[in-house]
């Protein structure tokens, strides 16, 4: 039986602020494209991925559909790069792709036929008056990763802004937006903005006091959605590593804080970071009748190689969200199967006891465990494993759904370490099994030992106590 894991597409595609929309039978993502140890965010041309509805353990790669040369402005070196997108189905039934050129500061729209096809430029979002969004120096806020939505009456509507906390080198291009979010119904040709003036949305932190959005106050990653009634604004906060939604009662509000959807480190439900830190950006979507958050992870040590995973999530009846868990099993639509051979990619918690783990800039090799490749960027043969498992390094996965009480745990490995690798079902618990690590190998080799797990749904987490470090690609439960 096929298993979905996180990350759920091939472990060497890197799609950061994955917008999930249902086209037809199938559910379609859009989001950026980092090049795998890339100096910069979104250094490729985004392509699209889809999954049957029934069935989100299969995701299509459907190609590329839209290149950075595609848009006919030509700017020079870091501003080419395609930030985050989204699409929106007109009501001719047509496709709309928005996107944000690197810092040029405006918004470029591209339009198909068919929702993952190849795309052709269509115009860049404007006022009324023809003046580009963007480009009007005198009042214009700070345009950012567009949102687009289309309600139930047809009313199309665009979400875009950036949350610039205080001011820094962006602010040289363009006016810091220190109101938040901004949220603009289109008129028909999908370009022109309706009004003059945009309405703000959620709060930043110069004007959130007395809100409720105190402390998780919008940054970036405007994205709308609804749910029987009610509009969902979702943003990921000044935290960075979490996605936060507001509720209004239409698209343009007013929003009232509701809360955190998902954190990348399980920032509010665990005692400390259970991973990496650093942003995070996508959307809620219901399938059927289950509601799933799709976000990113951060990768090989710094924060332009992030992965596209999503988590299962409970809408209350009073219509908020419980906060989701970071999973290693999230579109699985339930617990991995207790036995069988699993790719250490998949951990969901990856860390150094004690350690910073905020990644932006590159944090030096020697200290912390972290997802690595071999290799460059590529478009095939993944091998993404856990590097550097050194001394008090911790890596979990949840959930397995374990048949029997006693398992034998196997552990494909390389590198240079002697010490105990204790096996856990809480990274602060008492062991419940350990292995022996003895490895001075460039080549792989496995190791093993006996777990009392107990049977049940159960996480399983990996300690290292001793000296070297060794690199994890497989595990193995039997
Ligand atoms: O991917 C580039 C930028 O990083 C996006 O535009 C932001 O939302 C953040 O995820």
């Amino acid at each position: 039986m096929k298993q979905a894991f996180n990350p759920y597409l091939p472990s060497y595609e890197y799609v950061p602020d994955a917008e999930p929309h249902i086209f037809g039978d199938r559910v379609y993502i859009y989001g950026s494209h980092d090049k795998f140890d890339g100096a910069f965010f979104c250094m490729n041309d985004y392509i699209c991925y889809s999954a049957p509805i029934d069935d989100l353990t299969s995701w299509r790669y459907e190609g590329v559909i839209w290149r950075k040369k595609d848009d006919p402005k030509r700017p020079p070196l870091i501003l080419k790069q395609l930030y985050a997108p989204d699409v929106v189905q007109g009501n001719d039934g047509k496709y709309y792709l928005y996107y944000f050129k690197g810092s040029m500061g405006i918004i470029g729209v591209a339009v198909c036929d068919t929702p993952a096809g190849k795309y052709k430029f269509h115009g860049y979002v404007r006022y009324p008056n023809g003046t580009l969004l963007g480009r009007n120096k005198e009042s214009d806020l700070a345009q950012f990763d567009p949102g687009v939505f289309r309600d139930d009456d047809g009313k199309i509507y665009l979400y875009t802004g950036f949350g610039e906390k205080k001011p820094n080198v962006f602010t040289h291009f363009r006016p810091v937006n220190y109101h938040g979010a901004m949220g603009v119904q289109l008129e028909d040709d999908m370009l022109t903005l309706k009004e003059e003036t945009l309405t703000r949305i959620a709060k930043t932190q110069h004007c959130s006091q007395g809100t409720g959005y105190e402390g998780h106050e919008f940054f970036e990653a405007s994205s709308m959605r609804k749910f029987e009634g009610k509009y969902y604004f979702i943003y990921s906060s000044v935290l960075g590593h979490e996605l936060c939604y507001a509720i209004g009662d239409s698209p343009l509000g007013e929003f009232k804080y509701g809360g955190t959807l998902v954190s990348i480190g399980d920032v509010g439900l665990a005692k400390y970071p259970m991973n990496y830190l650093g942003n995070t950006h996508g959307s809620l979507i219901r399938i059927k009748d289950e509601y799933y958050v799709f976000y990113h992870r951060q990768t090989n040590r710094h924060c332009h190689s992030r992965q596209a995973c999503a988590e299962r999530i409970i809408r209350n009846p009073d219509g908020t969200f419980k906060q989701a868990e970071i999973t290693s099993c999230g579109l699985n639509g339930g617990p991995l199967k207790g036995e069988g051979t699993y790719p250490a990619y998949i951990a969901c918690h990856l860390y150094k006891k004690g350690e910073p783990r905020f990644l932006t800039m590159r944090i030096p090799k020697g200290h912390h465990p972290y997802f690595t490749q071999t290799g460059k960027d590529r478009e095939d043969n993944g091998d993404q494993y856990i590097a550097n498992f050194g001394h008090d390094s911790v890596c979990g996965f949840r959930y397995f759904q374990f048949e029997k009480d006693e398992i034998q745990v196997g552990l494909t490995v390389k590198g240079k370490a002697k010490g105990k690798l204790l096996i856990k079902l809480d990274p602060e618990s008492s062991p419940i099994g350990e292995i022996d690590i003895d490895v001075a190998t460039k080549t792989m080799m496995k190791v093993e030992g006996k777990a009392h797990v107990g049977k049940g749904v159960r996480p399983l987490y990996f300690d290292y106590q001793g000296e070297g470090a060794f690199d994890i690609h497989e595990l193995n439960l039997k």
